[in-house]
């Protein structure tokens, strides 16, 4: 029995999508982070740190969107669907999942603070933020030159890490995406695939 504690946030979905790209079976639970449910002592018991996602695996419980996608890709994952076997590609595969947690993840975070701070919004953090945003889609566009489909080659768990954050800034049509059509042709692809429609849409 799997269950996801979620929220319709980049890293809820980066577990969703790892669920669906696997066919698994799953309960959703919706967590409103709005009116603090993440907080309450039934949630703290699941994580700590108070936030989603976290999965409950038959008993086991996981959190930090990182240690749930390698924890499905180890245990679920028969076909390579999103962690290869191979152990060169395994490890790049987990490199770019780390990549994405101390990369991409905080700074798109944090810029997107800096935005929101009605009337006190501070353009010296807007500006660091989103330079540091665009110098890491600068290095995607690098790691995507050699004409490579995925971040390891084939898909995996590195691509479906980056993706629910890189999709709100797609879609704003930020100038540091939309120059890199290397990049923009990268999420097309990871946006085709059926599994990733549909986990961007938990939960409902
Ligand atoms: N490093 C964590 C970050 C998770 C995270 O920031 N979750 C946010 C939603 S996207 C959250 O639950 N925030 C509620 C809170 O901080 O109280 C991960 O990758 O899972």
């Amino acid at each position: 029995m799997i269950r996801l504690y979620t929220a319709g946030t980049p890293n809820g979905r980066k577990a969703s999508i790892a669920l669906e790209e696997l066919g698994l079976d799953y309960e959703v639970r919706h967590v409103d982070t709005g009116k603090g449910e993440q907080k309450t002592p039934e949630f703290l018991a699941l994580n700590p740190n108070h936030k989603i996602p976290v999965l409950d695996d038959d008993g086991q419980v996981i959190w930090e969107s990182g240690a749930i996608l390698l924890h499905l890709g180890e245990q679920h994952d028969p076909e390579d669907r999103i962690l290869p076997s191979d152990p060169r590609q395994r490890m790049q595969a987990i490199q770019y999942a780390f990549f994405q947690t101390g990369g991409i993840g905080p700074n798109t975070g944090r810029l997107g603070e800096a935005l929101r701070k009605e009337g006190e919004r501070n353009d010296e953090m807007v500006a660091i933020f989103s330079n540091e945003v665009g110098r890491l889609i600068g290095v995607l566009d690098r790691i995507l030159a050699d004409g490579r489909d995925y971040l390891v080659g084939p898909y995996t768990i590195g691509d479906i890490m980056h993706y629910p954050w890189l999709f709100p800034i797609w879609g704003l049509k930020a100038p540091q995406l939309m120059e890199r059509p290397r990049v923009v042709a990268w999420l097309e692809r990871i946006a085709a695939r059926p599994a990733v429609e549909r986990g961007m849409g938990i939960p409902a």
